[in-house]
Formats: structure tokens, C-alpha cells, sequence
């Protein structure tokens, strides 16, 4: 046996414990918060993919149109005569990511393609789909905490890497981490390889603060049933006496940091209980009506904001593609 074999179950002990830690932190704290890591059981997954469907829910759709417009110009931009290899950080089941492959197959007979997500089952699923479809690439999964842990790029010989950070996944983090997370990678790359990065664009003249509304607190209510979802998570996990109906799905436009942000308030005085667990002794939590509970930042980026952040992190623009409305962009930089 491998000890690759042995992954999953120490994982699913690490997670488990993992939960019980961010829950006591964050239910302790003040303000309450809980991190949007925890949003992705099995079933906040799920969730989140028909988010993703949603017509409110314009940045996949946006994102998907430009790879669509453009893929083959931002592979030959990234590549440069040179063949490429592609590292995705968070992967998850690699959807969007197809038609980036399916591109740079057209360029070069053979891609090998690095996923790093915390998700095992995601990355089983994104290598299945892939190695089915496109049999010019091969996958190399990576299960790591590209935000905590280090992981590695593999680099076949005279390759240049092409890094992905799509879908606005670097929007759950405050400026600083965001920096950190790019300055990570950044380690891991030689000059002239490339970062493609997505991002969700602050609002404008021609993207009212409502757009960015909707799209986090949709008319079908499944941004409401994602969000409620970590109450459920914890009380099936933790054991905790959570009622998520008696807490009400709230999206509100923090202008002063350029960030909607995702709260769960409560509808009364309750009082919640959360088991002694792995992470220390029980918890009795008093509500009280309007209180709430943080549990998501999605920053939003003006152009000064992106500059600033390639500029710390060491990369250089070379090129951008938007919708014709500007709400959302997809950056290509280099590593300098
Ligand atoms: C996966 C972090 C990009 O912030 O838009 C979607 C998560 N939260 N709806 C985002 C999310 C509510 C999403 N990201």
C-alpha cells in the first residue's frame, strides 16, 4: 500500500477537527463569523454549483464567455513559443477549466494539468472528466490548502507554467491574504511564467451596487439555503442545536472595503448549544434578535485595488479581458 492510500481518512480526521476549531473561533468571536471554507460539505458543493447556474449570478457566466472569446490568445500570450504547463489553485471539479485545456491541446500535443484543491472527491472528478475528454492531458492532482500549506509546481523541462486563480476565488480574501496567497505562488514561479486570474470588478456607472446584490441573495433563495447550509454543516458534524430557519440570509455592499458581504442574522432571542468536541469544552451561545453571524467577504475589485495587488505579489499586467459592461475581468500577468 502507497501512502498516498492512506490520504482520505487521515483528512476526513483532519477536516472533522478543523470544523470543531473554526466553529468554537468564530462562534466565540466578536463579531461572530464563521469561514467560508466551511460552506463546502458535500452539500454546500452542491449548492454552490447551481449558484453558478443562477441568472443573478453573472460571474461564471461572464468568466466562461471571455475563456470561450479568448482562450487561444491568453494560451499563446502565456506561452510564447514555449510549451506550457497549467497549475490551478482550488480547483475543485475543473469545469470552467476545459476550455482552457481544450485550447492548449491546439497548441501542443501534450498538457500536463496540476489541480491543488482541499477537495479529494473534487479532484477525483476533475481528473475523471478531463483524462475522458481530452486525451492530450494529463492530470496531476494535488490535495493541499493552497492558503495555509505549501505545494509544489512540477515544471517538465523547458516548460513555462500557467497558473490558474479563476472564478473570483480570491475575492473571499481581505487584501493582505490575498497578497500572501499570490506572493506564495509567486515563489514558485521562475521569470516569464504567467498568473491568469479572475476577478469580480467593483461597481460603476454601468454595474449598480444592486447587480452585485442580486447576485448574492437570488430570487430563488439558494445563496439563502448555501449560506443557512454551515448552520446545518455544524449541527450535523458538531452536534450543535442550531435552528437555521430562526436565522434570516442577509447580502449587504460594504462600500468602505469594496466587498459584499454574506451574514446570518437572527429572527429572535434563542440560545444555541455546541457539544465538547475534539477542539475544547461546551458552548452555550445567546442570540439575540438582529444579531448575526459573518460568515463570507467577497471583495471587489477596482483597477487601483488590482494594480496595487499584482504589484506586491510581483507580477505585471500584460493583458485584460472584460465583458462590454466591465463587471467582471480576467487578467493575465507575468512573473517579474
Ligand atoms: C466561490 C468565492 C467566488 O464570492 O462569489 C457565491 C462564493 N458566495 N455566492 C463568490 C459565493 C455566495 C463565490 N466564490
Amino acid at each position: 500500500m502507497t501512502p498516498f492510500a492512506e490520504a482520505p481518512e487521515a483528512l476526513e480526521v483532519t477536516t472533522a477537527h478543523a470544523v470543531a476549531v473554526e466553529a468554537r473561533r468564530g462562534l466565540t468571536s466578536v463579531p461572530r463569523t464563521l469561514s467560508p471554507w466551511l460552506f463546502y460539505d458535500a452539500l454546500g458543493s452542491h449548492l454552490f454549483e447551481q449558484i453558478t447556474a443562477l441568472p443573478e449570478y453573472y460571474l461564471t457566466r461572464i468568466e466562461r464567455d471571455l475563456f470561450r472569446a479568448h482562450a487561444s490568445e491568453m494560451l499563446r500570450l502565456a506561452a510564447r513559443e514555449m510549451p506550457l504547463t497549467l497549475v490551478e489553485l482550488g480547483a475543485g471539479t475543473a469545469t470552467k477549466t476545459g476550455i482552457l485545456l481544450e485550447a492548449a491541446v491546439q497548441h501542443q500535443p501534450e498538457v500536463l494539468y496540476q489541480p491543488i484543491d482541499v477537495s479529494e472527491t473534487a479532484l477525483i472528478e476533475a481528473a475523471d472528466n478531463i483524462e475522458r475528454h481530452l486525451p492530450g492531458v494529463a492530470v496531476h492532482s494535488q490535495i493541499a490548502d493552497y492558503t495555509a500549506s505549501a505545494f509544489t509546481v512540477e515544471r517538465p523541462r523547458d516548460h513555462r507554467v500557467l497558473a490558474l486563480y479563476i472564478g473570483s476565488s480570491i475575492g473571499n480574501f481581505a487584501p493582505e491574504e490575498a497578497a500572501k496567497i499570490l506572493g506564495n505562488l509567486r515563489a514558485q514561479l521562475q521569470f516569464g511564467d504567467t498568473l491568469l486570474l479572475g476577478i469580480d470588478l467593483a461597481p460603476s456607472r454601468q454595474k449598480p451596487v444592486d447587480t452585485l446584490l442580486a447576485a448574492y441573495d437570488d430570487a430563488a433563495g439558494v445563496t439563502a439555503a448555501f449560506n443557512r447550509n454551515i448552520l446545518d454543516r455544524l449541527n450535523r458534524e458538531l452536534r450543535s442545536s442550531f435552528r437555521p430557519e430562526s436565522f434570516r440570509h442577509q447580502a449587504r455592499w460594504n462600500a468602505s472595503d469594496s466587498r459584499i458581504e454574506m451574514h446570518l442574522e437572527s429572527l429572535a432571542e434563542q440560545t444555541v448549544h455546541v457539544p465538547a468536541n475534539s477542539a475544547g469544552p461546551g458552548l452555550m451561545l445567546n442570540f439575540h434578535p438582529g444579531d448575526t453571524i459573518h460568515t463570507e467577504n467577497s471583495y471587489k475589485f477596482t483597477e487601483g485595488a488590482l494594480a496595487h495587488l499584482l504589484h506586491v505579489s510581483h507580477f505585471a499586467e500584460m493583458k485584460q479581458w472584460r465583458d462590454e459592461r466591465d463587471w467582471f475581468s480576467v487578467i493575465l500577468a507575468e512573473a517579474i
